[in-house]
């Protein structure tokens, strides 16, 4: 099994480059935006209270995302490997998952951190709102705030991979095509390494 974090602030581009790594290596995508979206569009009891966070740019409470992953892994247990895209975003939500894979006697082999500038990321992210209809993409208050959120909450997740020496920093400006070739020169180096 080889299991990858694609790690970085909103807007970094995680989504964007997991649809290209899920076609090249098979791996099972674990997005929890998508999922939380996903419940919003059926308008299911954990969508209507995850939404109520999404449009402010806070992040949904750890008990809500911590469930839907543990169900996403007990739903694949042939998968060759899960790319997470979007968690662990809290030092709890790490720690879960931890757990969680320790249970399945895996582990994360390595976590991939997008480094990419405030400006770039607000730029993107305000160009997707036109046409996304993504209602946490088209105002730069909420934008903002989620940047802010990701500072306050998010970047300590980083701190708890680095502990056991398991992240690598990615540029993650340049076309769609360069980010990448960067991003799969390094899984083709770590997939060679039994890092669990
Ligand atoms: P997510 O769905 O995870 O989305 P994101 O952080 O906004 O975007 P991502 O980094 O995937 O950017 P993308 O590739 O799409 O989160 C949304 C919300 O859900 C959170 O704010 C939170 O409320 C909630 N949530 C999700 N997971 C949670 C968790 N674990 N715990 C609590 N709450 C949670 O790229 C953005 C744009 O840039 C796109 O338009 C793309 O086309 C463009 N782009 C990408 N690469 C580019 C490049 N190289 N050059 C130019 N543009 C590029």
């Amino acid at each position: 099994m080889f299991n990858l974090i694609l790690f970085g602030p909103p807007g970094s581009g995680k989504g964007t480059q997991s649809e290209k790594l899920i076609a090249k290596y098979h791996l099972k995508h674990l997005s929890t935006g998508d999922l939380l979206r996903s419940e919003i569009s059926r308008k299911t009891p954990l969508g209507i209270e995850a939404k109520m966070f999404m449009d402010k740019g806070n992040l949904v409470p750890d008990e809500v995302v911590i469930g839907m992953i543990n169900d996403a892994l007990d739903q694949n247990p042939n998968a060759a490997g899960f790319l997470f895209d979007g968690f662990p975003r809290t030092a709890i939500q790490a720690e879960e998952l931890d757990h969680l894979l320790e249970r399945k006697k895996t582990c994360i082999d390595v976590m991939l951190a997008l480094v990419v500038s405030e400006e770039e990321l607000i730029k993107r992210l305000l160009k997707r709102g036109e046409t996304s209809g993504r209602t946490d993409d088209n105002n730069e208050i909420v934008i903002r705030a989620r940047i802010a959120e990701y500072h306050k909450k998010t970047a300590v997740v980083a701190d708890h991979y680095e502990k056991a020496n398991k992240v690598v920093m990615v540029k993650g400006e340049g076309t769609v095509d360069e980010i990448f070739s960067r991003l799969t020169a390094e899984i083709d180096r770590l997939m060679k390494i039994d890092n669990c």
